[in-house]
C-alpha cells in the first residue's frame, strides 16, 4: 500500500468511527484544517516538479474529494440521527387517552342546574340570566314587597353601603329580579327559567349564605293553576325519573303571587333515604303561585289581559335529594374528597338523548 492509500483508509475509518458531530469535526480538522494531513499534501504540491505534480496531483485531489464527501455524508447521517433522537425525546402522543384518575369534577349543584335547564328547555322554556348585585326595586318593590315590610327583613338581605344618591344596592335574595327584568324588556307571551346564585345572611344546618335557585315564569292569556300543576308534575317526573309522581298544593303566602302555594311530592322514607314516586309520605319541594296583579302592573303588563304562574325551587336541596348528600354545609366546604365522591365527570353532560344522569 502507498502512503496515500494508508492515509485514506485511516481517515475514512476515522470518519466512519466518529460517533457524534464533535468527533467528526475533529477528524475534518485533522485532515482538511490549516495544519491537516491532506492540507499538508496539497501544500507540498507547490514544491513538486511538473512531472511529479502531474502524477501525484490527481491522486492527492482525489483523496481530498473522497474524504470531503465521506465527511459530508457522515455529517448528514449524524445530524439526522440527532434530530430523530430529539424528536423521539420530545414526542407527545396526542392520541393517548386522558389519565383515568379524575382530578376535577362537576359539582352536583351545577350538574343538577344543567339537568333542570335541559328539562325546562325541552318543555319550551328559555333561560334568562341577570346580575348578582341588584337594586331594591328589582329585588323587592317590583315584586310587591311593600316599603318597610317585614318580608324584606325575612329575606336576611346583604346590603351594600349607600352610594352618593343614597341608594343601597344588595345581593339578590332570589332570582325573581331576573324575571322582573325580562317582563320589563319583553312582551308576553313569556316562558323563562332563571337559574343562579342567591344570597341570604343566614347560616345553620339547613342554610348557607349563598345557595342556588331556579325560578320559572309563564305569562300569557288565560293562564291558570292547572297549567302550573301540569308543568311542575311533568318536570318532577322527568327530574326524578319516575312515571308515578303525585303532588299536592298547600296554601302558602308569598308577596309576589296570589294565590300562593307550596307543592309537596309523594315519597317513601322507609329505607332511610327519600324515594320520590312511591310511598305514603310527603316532601315539601317548591313554592309557586299565580303572579300577583300588582307585580304585573309594576312591570307594565295589564293583569286584565295577561296572567301568569311562577315557581321557585332550591337547586342545592334538589341535588341532595336526588344524589343522596346528607348535609347541606358539605356542599360548599370545598373538601376534595367530597368532590371526588359526589362530583360528576365533565363528559357527563345532561342531555335529552342519553338520559339525564
Ligand atoms: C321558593 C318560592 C317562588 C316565585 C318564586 C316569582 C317571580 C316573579 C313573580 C312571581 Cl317575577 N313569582 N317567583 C313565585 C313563587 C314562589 O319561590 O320557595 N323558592 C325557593
Amino acid at each position: 500500500m502507498t502512503d496515500l492509500s494508508v492515509l485514506e483508509s485511516d481517515l475514512l475509518g476515522a470518519v466512519a468511527a466518529a460517533s457524534d458531530l464533535a468527533a467528526l469535526e475533529e477528524v475534518r480538522v485533522s485532515a482538511l484544517g490549516k495544519h491537516g494531513s491532506i492540507s499538508a499534501l496539497l501544500k507540498g504540491m507547490g514544491a513538486m516538479s511538473p512531472d511529479e505534480r502531474k502524477e501525484k496531483g490527481p491522486l492527492i485531489n482525489g483523496l481530498r474529494d473522497r474524504v470531503q464527501t465521506a465527511i459530508a455524508e457522515r455529517k448528514a447521517a449524524l445530524e439526522e440521527a440527532a434530530l430523530s433522537a430529539k424528536l423521539a425525546a420530545e414526542r407527545v402522543d396526542l392520541t393517548l387517552p386522558a389519565p383515568p384518575r379524575r382530578k376535577g369534577s362537576v359539582h352536583p349543584t351545577m350538574q343538577v342546574m344543567d339537568e333542570l335547564v335541559e328539562i325546562f328547555a325541552q318543555m319550551g322554556f328559555e333561560v334568562a340570566e341577570g346580575p348578582d348585585i341588584e337594586d331594591d326595586w328589582h329585588n323587592f318593590t317590583a315584586l310587591n314587597f311593600p316599603p318597610k315590610h317585614p318580608a324584606r327583613e325575612m329575606h336576611d338581605t346583604f346590603f351594600f353601603n349607600p352610594d352618593e344618591k343614597g341608594e343601597r344596592k344588595l345581593l339578590r335574595t332570589h332570582t325573581s329580579p331576573v324575571q322582573v327584568r325580562t317582563m320589563v324588556s319583553q312582551k308576553p307571551p313569556i316562558r323563562i327559567v332563571a337559574p343562579g346564585r342567591v344570597f341570604r345572611c343566614d347560616s345553620d344546618q339547613t342554610h348557607t349564605p349563598m345557595f342556588h335557585q331556579i325560578e320559572g315564569l309563564v305569562i300569557d292569556r288565560d293562564i291558570n293553576m292547572g297549567h302550573l300543576k301540569w308543568t311542575l308534575e311533568t318536570f318532577l317526573g322527568r327530574y326524578f325519573e319516575t312515571d308515578t309522581v303525585a303532588t299536592r298544593f298547600r296554601p302558602h303566602h308569598f308577596p309576589f303571587t296570589e294565590p300562593s302555594a307550596e307543592m309537596d311530592v309523594r315519597c317513601d322514607r322507609s329505607g332511610g333515604e327519600v324515594k320520590v314516586g312511591q310511598g305514603d309520605s310527603w316532601l315539601e319541594i317548591l313554592g309557586c303561585g299565580m303572579v300577583h296583579p300588582n307585580v304585573l302592573r309594576q312591570v307594565g303588563i295589564d293583569p286584565n289581559e295577561f296572567q301568569g304562574f311562577a315557581f321557585g325551587l332550591g337547586v342545592d336541596r334538589l341535588a341532595m335529594l336526588k344524589y343522596g348528600m346528607p348535609d347541606l354545609r358539605d356542599m360548599f366546604a370545598s373538601d376534595t374528597r367530597w368532590l371526588q365522591h359526589y362530583g360528576f365527570s365533565a363528559y357527563a353532560v345532561p342531555n335529552a338523548a342519553t338520559g339525564l344522569d
